[in-house]
């Protein structure tokens, strides 16, 4: 590093998981709806198992009488508050849910309570297992004796409220054969068989008392996951005749028997949280990580399934396993500690369900093997990339678009590994308002474009940054692009002026295909800035009052790219320098 001294100081920018804080026996309010909404049992368009795109491959899903592979349905999502006007975004972690609804949680001796209303056209409720309810927080409409507030959980009509309150008591807990936490599902329970199919249903994890970090998670794992196998007859939902009317304009949705008809035969959804051929995404972990899998079945007489891991091994009820079982609405734990890194299938090995793409993949990242990593991350990711819906930027992260016109949802920033991922989407910056740095530093990470862009475009670094919320807005940025070029230019305001025009560089990993790995660094150094790639310096300019370079440092990635980031590391160097300042 010549004269630059590193000190021990490194801003280590990891996505933090959003902590919700647990206090003894307390009380977790969610705010869910059931909302209708349409779903992409393939949102990839692709068989992602076997990598071609899903009409060439599945050619049953074009035959008569067979839906889409989007449909309407409906899905219990959490909301911000009891005004149900925003949306609580899904943390990275758990975008993997897919149709279910959000994770309820808490320790034994809490109190889960649910403010549920009905934004749908059907009435709806939440009915849990496991926990403890009274009479007015079963939802589930039957003889059972009661009368007034107590039937108002059993049947929430369109447009109503209801708040559910169940308690965790030991018996809610793990068992003497369990681990330090167990699941339970809960789901609509008004037409059960139809409002399952329609897609209400989602995971409660309890956890032994005194066993949860902050976030929710046992201490003793460090990633879980939710599967629910569900062979969705959209035949027998509540939305079947919807779909008949708005797919198959030919048939006469009420001459359709609810079942044994044509409708519900040909229109099974062999499908894992709702995705079908390898679409589920997010199934990412780190070797040797203490993994916790979570798995269910949904209703019908279809729903026997055998969830089965390729690569690892799972202990199941203290028992070695690679293959476990479920009935309907069954509910299993299965614990594994990967050995194995690689992009790995993890499917139903009922026949019928296998072969009607009841198979995801999951991916096991070997720790300090960087090649393998990124060609890891680089293979799994154009399935991680176009998970739908959008997921949350990672915590504490901010976006900026170029355009005004930008919506959130048109950008793909995600924790991936342990760097970000960044996928199509629209020209932005994006930042931590943790790394800001000032004096002599230097600012570096790596980049790897996955795929090539139809027309080359460019990411890097950006530093100096100030004013990133207004029209004020001024950093100064370092890009290459995959022709092998770099440039570097500073924004000020609406301005834009160039400081080196794009030039060649052979220090840049320049790859026809696209794929390539990048580290790229900045160094502001007492008398002038330095710009590198792999090492090598390929600019540097006398450091002057023109170039602001004490401000937010972070990443710029321009439209149309698929870009693997590694952590963004900010290093101050050289005392003199800092105590000069
Ligand atoms: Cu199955």
């Amino acid at each position: 590093m010549g004269r630059f001294v590193s000190l021990v100081l490194v801003l280590s920018l990891a996505a933090a998981a959003p902590a919700a804080p647990q206090s003894p026996s307390s009380t977790h309010t969610y705010y869910v709806a059931a909302d209708e909404i349409t779903w992409d049992y393939a949102p990839t368009g692709m068989d992602q198992i076997r990598g071609i795109p899903m009409d060439s491959a599945r050619p049953e899903l074009r035959q008569p009488g067979r839906f889409r592979t989007a449909v309407k349905k409906a899905v219990y999502r959490e909301y911000t508050d009891a005004s149900f006007r925003t949306l609580k975004l899904r943390p990275p972690e758990w975008e993997h849910l897919g149709l279910l609804g959000p994770v309820l949680r808490g320790e034994v001796g809490d109190t889960i309570r649910v403010v549920f209303r009905n934004n749908a056209s059907h009435p709806y409720s939440m009915h849990p297992h496991g926990v403890f309810y009274t009479k007015d927080s079963e939802g589930t409409p039957y003889r059972d004796g009661t009368e007034g507030a107590d039937k108002a959980d059993d049947a929430v009509p369109p447009g109503g409220t209801h708040t559910y309150v169940w308690a965790i008591p030991e018996r809610a807990g793990p068992g003497p054969h369990d681990g330090s936490s167990v699941m339970w599902m809960y789901h609509s329970h008004v037409e059960e068989g139809k409002d399952v199919e329609a897609g209400l249903m989602g995971p409660i994890i309890v956890t032994a008392r005194g066993q949860a970090r902050p976030d929710g998670r046992p201490t003793d794992v460090d990633r879980e996951f939710v599967v629910a196998f569900e062979s969705i007859p959209e035949g027998m939902s509540q939305y079947t005749k919807d779909n008949i009317a708005a797919q198959l304009p030919w048939a006469n949705p009420d001459s359709v028997a609810d079942d044994g008809n044509w409708v519900n035969n040909v229109n099974f959804f062999d499908s894992m949280n709702g995705y079908i051929w390898g679409n589920l995404p997010g199934l990412t972990m780190q070797r040797g990580e203490r993994v916790r899998w979570y798995v269910m079945a949904a209703t019908n007489e279809a729903d026997f399934h055998t969830p089965h891991w390729h690569g690892n091994t799972v202990l199941v009820h203290g028992m070695r396993m690679d293959i476990t079982q479920l009935e309907p609405m069954m509910m299993e734990v299965a614990d594994m500690v990967p050995d194995d890194p690689g992009i790995w299938l993890f499917h139903c090995h009922v026949r019928i369900h296998f072969d009607n793409g009841m198979a995801a993949r999951y991916v096991v990242l070997p720790r300090g093997d960087e090649p393998t990593r990124r060609a890891l991350i680089a293979a799994a990711a154009p399935l991680e990339a176009k998970a739908s819906p959008a997921p949350a930027l990672p915590a504490g992260w901010i976006a900026r678009p170029d355009r005004a016109d930008v919506r959130r949802d048109q950008l793909r920033f995600f924790a991936m590994g342990d760097g970000f991922h960044v996928s199509r989407g629209q020209a932005a910056i994006y930042y931590d308002l943790t790394s800001t740095a000032r004096g002599s530093y230097r600012v570096h990470a790596s980049f790897t474009q996955t795929r090539p862009s139809s027309h080359p475009e460019a990411y890097g670094l950006f530093v100096g940054g100030h004013d990133l919320d207004n029209a004020r807005e001024s950093y100064l940025y370092f890009l290459i692009r995959q022709d092998g070029r770099f440039l570097i230019k500073q924004r000020t305001g609406g301005a834009l002026q160039t400081l080196a025009d794009w030039a060649p560089s052979a220090a840049i990993h320049a790859d026809s295909a696209g794929a390539a790995t990048n580290e790229l660094e900045v160094q502001v150094g007492n008398d002038d800035l330095r710009f590198l790639v792999n090492g090598q310096q390929v600019a540097s300019m006398p450091r002057d009052a023109r170039y602001v370079t004490d401000g937010v440092a972070g990443y710029r990635i321009n439209h149309n790219l698929d870009v693997h980031v590694g952590r963004l590391e900010v290093e101050p160097v050289g005392v003199r320098a800092a105590a000069s300042r």
